[in-house]
């Protein structure tokens, strides 16, 4: 696949687990890369900028968005937990984000959603970015907004956005969960590049997943994308099985896509 290069790629969330992963490969996707997050993220490197930015701080999100042109957007909560944080960060944060751009005249986002929309959807089932979404907490409920409010960005004022429902993004599977929702580093660069790439993004879901022969999510309508997944969970399978408990079928960590997350919670104190 051809690289579009952007002129200047915002990466925001980029002191986090997966923005560090990024940092470097998505340099071969711009002239400049600016990295934000609320923490530090070290000093520049070379074709680096860096512009702190705390996402509930629309004016602070406003300044980070001058001269972007296109954003890779991992900034937020990434977990269940008290709905104040995420509020603050995945609902107040993406629409700051989203006003930015409007106003900064970005035109592609490529928006790090989560499987955790459609959590409550059983591992028995294989789901389409057309299912409803069916959240397994208030994590999947704010990333759910961030899908609609990108959803009405691009209709009503043309912003491209690819909501990437990401899996589990980690160097290798570590339970047998994931090795239906693994995504590889590699994979999850190689799928981000796609949608900074595709010349017809539009506004799209894409499940974020390696080529696991074993998984819950059909990503036939994100074709358009070019995505081709390069790794999968399957190697990993007999050492994981071997190295962990057979699950109880009634757990509903065991039942719905989501696993734990169906029973994180209450985090208010209000049990
Ligand atoms: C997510 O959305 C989280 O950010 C990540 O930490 C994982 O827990 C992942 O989902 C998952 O479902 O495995």
């Amino acid at each position: 696949m051809n690289i579009q290069l952007h002129e200047r790629l915002l990466l925001t969330g980029a002191a986090g687990k997966l923005g560090q992963a990024l940092r470097e490969p998505l340099k071969a996707n711009c002239r400049t890369l600016r990295l934000s997050d609320r923490v530090d993220v070290g000093p520049a490197r070379e074709q680096e900028e860096i512009m702190l930015a705390d996402l509930a701080d629309a004016d602070a999100v406003l300044a980070m968005m001058q001269g972007v042109n296109a954003v890779v957007h991992l900034g937020g909560v990434p977990v269940e937990g008290p709905f104040g944080p995420i509020l603050q960060a995945n609902i107040v944060g993406v629409y700051n984000l989203y006003e930015a751009a409007r106003r900064c005249g970005t035109r592609r986002v490529v928006f790090a959603s989560s499987n955790h929309v459609t959590g409550y959807y059983k591992q028995s089932e294989t789901i389409t970015a057309d299912h409803p979404p069916r959240p397994d907490g208030m994590y999947g409920v704010s990333k759910a907004f961030g899908e609609d409010l990108s959803r009405f960005y691009f209709d009503r004022y043309g912003i491209e956005t690819a909501c990437v429902r990401i899996g589990s993004s980690f160097p290798e599977p570590v339970d047998r969960r994931m090795l239906a929702s693994w995504l590889s580093y590699g994979d999850l660069y190689r799928l981000v590049t796609a949608c900074l790439s595709t010349p017809m993004l539009g506004h799209t879901i894409v499940f974020g997943m390696s080529d696991n022969p074993v998984t819950w999510w059909d990503n036939a309508r994100a074709r358009h994308l070019g995505y081709r997944p390069q790794d999968s969970s399957e190697p990993f399978r007999e050492a994981l099985y071997a190295r962990t408990p057979t699950p109880d079928p009634q757990d509903p960590a065991a039942v719905y896509q989501g696993g734990g997350f169906v029973r994180m919670g209450p985090f208010d104190g209000k049990a």
